[in-house]
């Protein structure tokens, strides 16, 4: 172990309340691309063209088969040890403890995390153009592609696209948390969407210590005390105990 990790484990131990922010790189040891990473590309888009309300404007088709594309691979994947981590962490903290995401593959819930604020929406949820019921995904009839409401709109996955707000309550959660944050975690992001990664900055302000959990430098790494350059399945079961 190096003495970064152990500091790093002496101040989990010791902090009485601790917020975690993860992204896509901790699902990547599950199989599932990151956006911003190799492996992102589906048939030549960028996913960042395709996660507009833009492109579903502009072509609905397109965008339905992107997504059902991505539910295949979520569906066969397995939370991973950086997951299990996490889940283990907030049984081990209770109310000391509270995860953020944006992630949108529920691979959290599969690891046993009972309290998750998704940001940015939720892969398994459909939602309506026209009337805004939302459904689980499962029970929408996907006779056909995109699929419509009973009200004869369209629906979409209920998910955050770029230029749209985030879901109130879950901000408010995330911000709540990084205000009382005496440790932040950041994991497996690229730090570079908003408003979720201005969470980091805020706790930071706030006096927390900070640390980065991830194989890449990130934009926010400057206000980590900690910058660990590794995988999060090998690295947060280490500091976890
Ligand atoms: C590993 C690993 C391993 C790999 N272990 N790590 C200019 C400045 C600031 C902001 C803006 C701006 N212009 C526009 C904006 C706003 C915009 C924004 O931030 N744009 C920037 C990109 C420029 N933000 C928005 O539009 C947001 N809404 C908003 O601002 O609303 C304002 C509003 C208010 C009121 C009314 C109306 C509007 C919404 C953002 C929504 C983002 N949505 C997506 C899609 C979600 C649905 C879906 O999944 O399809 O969210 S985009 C995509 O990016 C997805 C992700 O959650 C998000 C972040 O990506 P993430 O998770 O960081 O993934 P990657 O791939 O980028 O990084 C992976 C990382 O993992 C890498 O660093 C790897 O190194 C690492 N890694 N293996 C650990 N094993
Ligand atoms: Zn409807």
């Amino acid at each position: 172990m190096t003495p970064d990790l152990d500091d790093l484990r002496a101040a989990v131990r010791a902090s009485h309340f601790i917020a975690a922010l993860t992204g896509a790189g901790i699902s990547a040891e599950s199989g599932i691309p990151t956006f911003r990473g190799p492996g992102g590309l589906w048939r030549s888009f960028r996913p960042e063209e395709l996660a507009t309300p833009e492109a579903f404007q502009r072509d609905p088709h397109l965008v339905w088969e992107w997504y059902n594309w991505r539910r295949g691979i979520i569906r066969r994947a397995e939370p991973n040890p950086g997951h299990r981590a996490l889940a283990s962490l907030e049984r081990l903290k209770g109310d000391g403890f509270r995860l953020i995401t944006q992630n949108i593959d529920g691979l959290h819930d599969s690891a046993g995390s009972r309290h998750v604020a998704k940001l940015h929406g939720d892969i398994w949820r459909v939602r309506c153009t026209g009337c805004g019921s939302v459904t689980r995904h499962e029970e929408v009839p996907l006779r056909s592609v995109p699929p419509l409401c009973a009200c004869g709109a369209l629906l979409r996955p209920d998910v955050v696209w770029f230029g749209e707000p985030l879901p109130e309550l879950e901000w408010r959660e995330a911000v709540d948390a990084g205000r009382r944050a005496q440790l932040f975690l950041l994991i497996g992001t690229s730090a570079v969407v908003y408003p979720a990664a201005g969470l980091v900055e805020l706790a930071r302000s706030g006096g927390a210590r900070v640390a980065v959990i991830n194989p890449e430098a990130t934009p926010l790494d400057h206000l980590a005390e900690w910058a660990l350059r590794g995988p999060a399945g090998e690295i947060l079961p280490q500091i976890v105990d």
